[in-house]
């Protein structure tokens, strides 16, 4: 855990307000406590204050001009009444990243965000980094609380996934080296518009430091534009269309790099555990992050090749009879499960949940890939009409339970048929929360499913 009493000296011996415990605020509550702050404490659902051992108030009916600041889980709307009180009051309103920020740790940091592969590029960075002898610990919106992180030596580096919501909350920490890999609509209802979005996503590049920039779609290319326009970061472009002739980009999957002259050929992109053309762009990230911090291309593309992956992200759980079974449960949007419709051919595809706004708008490139599709959720009527309009087949199966067993029995048999064998590939399109606490648990109930399926379907 990570000591904060040099920014509970900060408060002037006043309370510090904690609203909604969730994983990151428990671990605040904790270390706020132990550093020696008085700390009153709230979550709305009563289930979750159960077991918090912190002195509890409704933050809703107090008088928050007496708090040094409230401390606001990264998922709770701005427009909630203990939010709108701060704000009145004129008192700060943050998040544990912020708060490690102002622990003076003196380590290196580096931020990174984008609509998706956060979490791919900021464990690779890491890995990189670990692989390399360069301490890191890796953390933020990738599950891991910063507070609940070892912190490296000062020699170390701190790797931070940020999501826009926590972005919100950081008003004066900016990463030493912060990366935006793209931007596709996402989280609307909280952001309001792409423009509110973009600006919350812009955060990461307030002060000065480095930047690594995605270009490849054009929401990121205006933001590069702006931060290379203003001068206050270094920037480094990267992309996996086109070549660069300032940064790091990838072409018929070489990893190129231009970032200090002429373009140089590093290494083939050939890493089993980051397939497709998306994962090009996190490995550009990734790369150029690691060389900012010093390391040599050779020793960089190594530590790639030993990359483990991520669950839930392309993650190949098992063959059986040359079928492959692959859970992307944290696609939760289409833009995601685009990116691995595009990596494969002939997809027993399980898809719904909880839909995003455009549905599934936007796949229309890949339907050719999808051999059948098995819907379930509260998307399985809308997926089931724009399936239809595209000439996709498909059922509805409600549940994952069902789909798994449906994809299996479909997919093994036709098998060498015209066309190769196929794959099952969970990719959910959706968010999970209509009957999943998480992606995580999605994605360990297919893992789980999978796991058990019979080989012979005799
Ligand atoms: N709550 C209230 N009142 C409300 C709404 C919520 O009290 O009106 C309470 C809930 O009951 C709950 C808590 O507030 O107890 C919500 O917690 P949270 O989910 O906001 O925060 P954490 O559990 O600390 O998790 C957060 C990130 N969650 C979100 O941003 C929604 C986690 O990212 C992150 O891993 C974790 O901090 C550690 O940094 C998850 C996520 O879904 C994976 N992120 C979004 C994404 O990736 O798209 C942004
Ligand atoms: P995030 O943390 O931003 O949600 P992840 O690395 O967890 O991103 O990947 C989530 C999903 O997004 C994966 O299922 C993958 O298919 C897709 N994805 C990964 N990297 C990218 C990328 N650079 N661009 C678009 N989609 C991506």
């Amino acid at each position: 855990m990570i000591d904060v009493k040099k920014f509970v000296d900060t408060l002037d011996g006043k309370p510090v307000a904690v609203l909604g415990l969730g994983i990151s605020n428990i671990a605040a509550v904790k270390a706020l406590l132990k550093a020696g702050a008085s700390v009153v404490a709230w979550d709305d659902r009563e289930e979750n204050r159960a077991g918090v051992d912190a002195p509890m108030a409704d933050l809703a009916q107090e008088y928050l001009g007496a708090y040094a600041c409230l401390v606001l889980a990264p998922g709770i709307a701005h427009d909630h009444p203990a939010v709108r009180l701060a704000k009145d009051a004129g008192v700060e309103i943050l998040c544990d990243i912020e708060i490690l920020h102002r622990c003076g740790h003196g380590c290196k940091t580096v931020g990174i965000t984008g609509t998706n592969g956060k979490s791919t590029t900021t464990a690779l960075i890491g890995h990189i980094l670990n692989e390399n002898g360069i301490k890191a610990a890796v953390g933020g919106n990738i599950g891991k609380p910063v507070l609940d992180l070892m912190l490296p030596p000062k020699d170390g580096v701190i790797v931070m996934e940020m999501s826009s919501f926590q972005l919100e909350l950081c008003p004066a920490f900016a990463p030493d080296i912060a990366v935006h890999l793209n931007l596709s609509p996402d989280h609307l209802d909280r952001h309001g518009t792409m423009e509110g979005y973009a600006e919350a996503k812009m955060r990461i590049f307030r002060g000065p430091g480095k930047a690594v920039i995605g270009t490849d779609d054009e929401w990121s290319t205006k933001l590069f534009k702006i931060v290379a326009e203003s001068g206050a970061r270094e920037c480094f472009p990267i992309a996996t269309s086109g070549i660069l002739k300032d940064g790091v980009y990838v072409e018929n999957s070489m990893l190129c790099e231009a970032m200090y002259g002429d373009p140089v050929e590093i290494g083939e992109m050939n890493m089993a555990s980051l397939p497709g053309v998306h994962n090009h762009q996190n490995a550009a990230a990734a790369y150029t992050a690691a060389r900012l911090l010093g390391l040599e291309p050779e020793a960089i593309m190594a530590a790639m090749q030993t990359f483990p992956g991520l669950e839930h992200r392309q993650y190949l759980v098992r063959t059986i009879n040359g079928v492959a079974y692959v859970n992307d449960s944290k696609a939760t949007n289409a833009a995601a499960a685009g990116r691995a419709l595009a990596s494969y051919k002939n997809i027993y595809w399980i898809a719904g949940g909880r839909p995003k706004e455009g549905g599934l708008n936007g796949l229309e490139p890949y339907v050719g890939h999808i051999r059948h599709a098995f819907l379930i959720g509260e998307a399985m009527d809308d997926f089931g009409t724009w399936l239809d309009n595209h000439g996709v087949t498909h059922h509805f199966c409600t549940t994952l339970d069902i789909a798994v067993a449906e994809a299996h029995r479909l997919a093994q048999s036709e098998r060498g048929q015209p066309g190769g064998t196929g794959m099952v590939l969970l990719s959910p399109a959706c968010a999970s929360f209509d009957q999943f606490k998480s992606f995580e648990q999605r994605g360990d109930r297919f893992t789980a499913l999978v796991n058990v399926l019979k080989e012979d379907l005799a």
